[in-house]
């Protein structure tokens, strides 16, 4: 039988909760980020803020340039979190089958619970209503029989959108879009595709396996895949999930050491920190390296103890990534992060062991910080030298 997946993503989170906070900011240009003064760059912008041409990631100076009467608000993680919790518990309540991605979005698998509601379509449309409610926060809905088509869909319908496509559909919906569209296709994967003269998804599709699978390796297989709308992955929750991953990947391929150094340990800290979110600790570290040609290697460590102090991950990366540095001078394209073989918090730290105890209350003071005043109230050096 074919799956039911939906995607729902809530229309512009950030700027949409302050207009629900505050009724007079309704109907506003309203962007949210940091002070306009000060360097800091668009979180959220209202969708009366987009057609100024203003998008999240965007310097607040050229967006207080693009649209001077916009209200621009400095975020506020402790007034996002409550509808973000909310917005979970409202989906399910609808199948158990959740999948939450970062605040404002989800994959639900609602195969066979759309019955009740006579279509998926309609089960859509009460999620809608409920959050509308109950939240008085739009949502757009993709719906397909699998993750990424329903990706691919709730993006397109934005905002306070609906949109299926049935099961059969799949690639007539996916052909024409640009290949942009697919997710973890970035501004050099589009690059490399443009110079194999591919723009389309469509065109992407029909490229024989084996040339997409020798120019990206196994990451082009995903993207082949994805771009026939075959995506097997599972809708899951998590807390079956084994691993904590983040990776970046660079806008100009690089060797240089201190700039490597510095996004591992940003990474290290965000990693981490979910740890501690999670009340888990990792006992493995796995760096993972991708060259400008596309070739991905992966190198693992594990720790003495299972830890979630971010210097002792980050000293552990650290020494990996040095390793291979030693070995190999190749431009990186991609750094990434993989914590795994996670436990409970149950684990106690040795009694004598008072320097990683030290940085672990740190870590947790930090957190404490970050909760009440956003993620860029505080800064360690290594963050300072990768954010400039
Ligand atoms: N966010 C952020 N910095 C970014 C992107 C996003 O802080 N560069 C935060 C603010 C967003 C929230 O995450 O409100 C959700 O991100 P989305 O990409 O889903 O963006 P929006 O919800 O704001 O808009 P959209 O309607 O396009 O989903
Ligand atoms: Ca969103």
């Amino acid at each position: 039988m074919a799956r039911c997946i939906f995607h729902i993503d809530l229309d512009a989170f950030f700027a949409s909760v302050e207009q629900a906070l505050n009724p007079e900011l309704s109907g506003k240009p309203v962007i949210v980020g940091g002070d306009p003064e000060r360097r800091g760059v668009v979180a959220s912008a209202s969708y009366e803020a987009r057609p100024f041409g203003i998008h999240a990631g965007m310097p607040l100076s050229k967006a207080r340039r693009l649209c001077p009467q916009a209200i621009f608000i400095q975020a506020g993680f402790s007034r996002y979190r409550e509808p973000s919790h909310k917005f979970m518990e409202i989906l399910s309540d609808f199948s158990p089958c959740i999948e939450p991605l970062g605040l404002d979005e989800a994959y639900l698998d609602v195969t066979g619970y759309q019955e009740p509601y006579g279509s998926p379509q309609e089960l859509a449309l009460a999620i809608k209503e409920r959050i509308y409610k109950e939240l008085k926060l739009t949502a757009s809905i993709g719906i397909a029989t699998c993750k990424v088509v329903a990706k691919i869909a709730s993006d397109l319908c934005k905002p306070d959108g609906l949109l299926e496509i049935t099961p059969g559909e799949e690639c007539h919906f996916l052909n024409p879009l640009p290949v942009a569209k697919l997710p973890g296709v970035g501004k050099k994967t589009e690059q490399v595709l443009k110079e194999m003269a591919i723009a389309t998804i469509g065109e992407l599709a029909s490229l024989p396996l084996d040339i997409v699978k020798k120019r990206f390796g196994k990451f082009g297989m995903v993207i082949h895949g994805y771009a026939n709308g075959i995506d097997d992955r599972k809708v899951e929750a998590p807390g079956e999930s084994k691993s904590i991953n983040k990776q970046n990947t660079f806008a100009q391929d690089t060797l240089e050491q201190h700039f490597l150094e510095a996004s591992l340990h940003y990474l290290c800290e965000q990693v981490s920190a979910e740890l501690r979110y999670r009340d888990k600790q990792a006992r493995s570290v796995t760096l993972k390296l991708r060259y400008a040609d596309f070739k991905t290697i992966t190198r693992q460590v594990t720790l003495k103890e299972a830890s979630n102090v971010s210097q002792v991950i980050f000293a552990a990366a650290l020494q990996l990534l040095s390793k291979v540095l030693a070995q190999k001078e190749k431009p990186i394209r991609l750094i990434g992060i993989k914590v795994s073989n996670l436990s409970g918090k149950e684990k106690q730290l040795h009694m004598f062991n008072t320097e990683t105890e030290k940085l672990g209350h740190l870590d947790r003071a930090i957190d404490e910080i970050r909760k009440r005043y956003g993620s860029t109230a505080i800064k360690k050096g290594k963050d300072i030298l990768s954010l400039s």
